[in-house]
């Protein structure tokens, strides 16, 4: 699916560069390495994602201003949205309006293959923006990854095997996402961050343990190996009390 995801990128990469950017959103929001530092508690970036290729629809009707205050209402550290058209019917506008409705850091998540994106992203509102090492080669990682610090963004580099986190490490990023989710097979497995959080050795980096979160145990399994952060969109977007989520 990923190299499908690509190629249907490269596609609406032609349309993007006609494209007007959206208007910026001079709200200051606190980073999200700040709003780590500030929890002694597991830190949640809610996810607003209306459907997936592996589940199909989630919640298409999901008005995402809403769902944001609510995720912000009950303690999210930051919010994510899934702002890639074709395959998870997101969309920069969703973007646009969480970051004027709420007050923390919001993350663009989308399959990032050129610095046009990382501009609309920006321009959106999106205060992080996410590169999948899969995605990408070792000198676009290091470009998109330099092109997007310079212009004061935080960058959630996500990878999901040993290969990727070497890769990863290379370039010294403060924020590594280990996403149980193979997005080669869409299997999701927990022991994918128990396996790869080892290699962070720098106490500085965050280490965040991404996707198939259901319950307590599972948040609490991810926090034994170092995760600080964990980044949630199906449970949450389908449990109708947020306040029992993960709490028993
Ligand atoms: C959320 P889940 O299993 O809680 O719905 O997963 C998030 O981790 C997942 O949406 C995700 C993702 C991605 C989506 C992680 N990395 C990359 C698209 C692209």
């Amino acid at each position: 699916i990923l190299d499908k995801i690509i190629a249907q990128k490269r596609k609406e990469l032609v349309e993007l560069i006609n494209l007007p950017l959206l208007k910026e959103v001079e709200k200051p929001v606190p980073t999200f390495k700040e709003q780590v530092a500030s929890s002694s508690n597991m830190s949640i970036i809610a996810e607003i994602k209306r459907a997936s290729p592996s589940k199909g629809a989630i919640d298409l009707t999901v008005d995402p201003i809403e769902q944001a205050k609510t995720y912000e209402g009950n303690g999210a550290a930051a919010i994510s949205v899934l702002t890639d058209e074709t395959f998870f019917n997101g969309s920069l506008n969703d973007l646009h309006a969480v970051r004027k409705a709420v007050d923390l850091p919001v993350l663009c998540k989308d399959f990032i293959i050129d610095t046009l994106q990382i501009d609309h992203a920006r321009a959106a509102g999106a205060t992080i923006i996410l590169l999948i090492v899969a995605a990408l080669d070792d000198e676009k990682l290091k470009e998109l990854y330099d092109y997007a610090t310079n212009l004061g963004l935080e960058v959630l580099v996500e990878v999901h095997d040993e290969v990727e986190m070497e890769r990863a490490l290379a370039i010294q990023p403060e924020i590594i996402g280990i996403n149980n989710r193979n997005l080669k097979t869409f299997e999701v497995n927990l022991a994918t961050t128990e396996k790869l959080a080892s290699y962070i050795t720098n106490p500085n980096t965050i280490l965040i343990s991404e996707s198939g979160m259901r319950v307590r145990q599972d948040v609490e399994r991810v926090g034994k190996v170092g995760a600080e952060a964990i980044l949630v969109g199906e449970t949450l977007m389908r449990s109708d009390d947020l306040n029992a989520t993960f709490s028993e």
